[in-house]
């Protein structure tokens, strides 16, 4: 399998994480494609978004959230994205990871802009939505606890890129519950070998 990626992208490092769970981390070759230059990217993503992921059939799979189901599927252990009663609590700490990271990514984008387009307005809105995300995620810490799924390593990776971005200051002030939380996920080899670097 052949997957499009950057070592800064939190979308990636979440496939990542999910390839170390399930076994197959070393079954992926890696092909550092930026989304912001013309290159082999756009012939397998028309979207030209990483992560995308090649597979051995030659399929090109995409967003994040299908290539992390497609890999839990292929892969070895329990499922990450569970059936039955627990899947649409897990889901739901998906999107909340997943509003988290949209919203920093789309601060990172106007940061490319020139300097005259920067709109304040809409960086101040992300900010707004990560931080309320974050209240609300410290509120509901203690269903963090438990086995790893999707849902917690999305809430994890989307914590990892805030502090690794700096969106919005200490993340953990204020919010001691999900800071504990982190400390011990952040300490799993699956999230120790995906660590993000400039
Ligand atoms: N929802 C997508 C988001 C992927 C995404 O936005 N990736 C960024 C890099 S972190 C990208 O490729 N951006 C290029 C662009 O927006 O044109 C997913 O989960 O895979």
């Amino acid at each position: 399998m052949k997957l499009h990626y950057s070592p800064t992208s939190p979308y990636v490092r979440k496939v990542m994480v999910v390839a170390h769970e399930k076994g197959l981390a070393d079954q992926i070759e890696t092909a550092r494609n930026s989304p912001w230059d013309d290159n082999e990217l756009s012939k397998d993503n028309p979207i030209r978004k990483i992560p995308t992921l090649v597979t051995d059939d030659g399929m090109a799979l995409f967003d994040s959230r299908v290539i992390c189901e497609y890999l839990d599927d292929l892969g070895n252990g329990d499922a990450l994205f569970p059936m039955g009663g627990e899947r649409w609590s897990v889901l739901r700490k998906a999107a909340m990871g997943e509003g988290i990271l949209d919203a920093g990514v789309s601060i990172s984008i106007e940061g490319r802009r020139n300097k005259e387009h920067w709109s304040d307005w809409h960086v101040d809105r992300q900010k707004e939505k990560i931080n309320q995300t974050l209240d609300a995620l410290e509120t509901e810490a203690a269903g963090l606890n438990g086995p790893v799924d999707i849902g917690r390593i999305t809430v994890g990776c989307a914590l990892g890129y805030i502090a690794f971005r700096g969106f919005v200051g200490d993340w953990t002030k204020g919010r001691p519950a999900l800071a504990t939380w982190y400390e011990g996920f952040s300490a799993r080899p699956s999230m120790k070998a995906t660590e993000h670097k400039e």
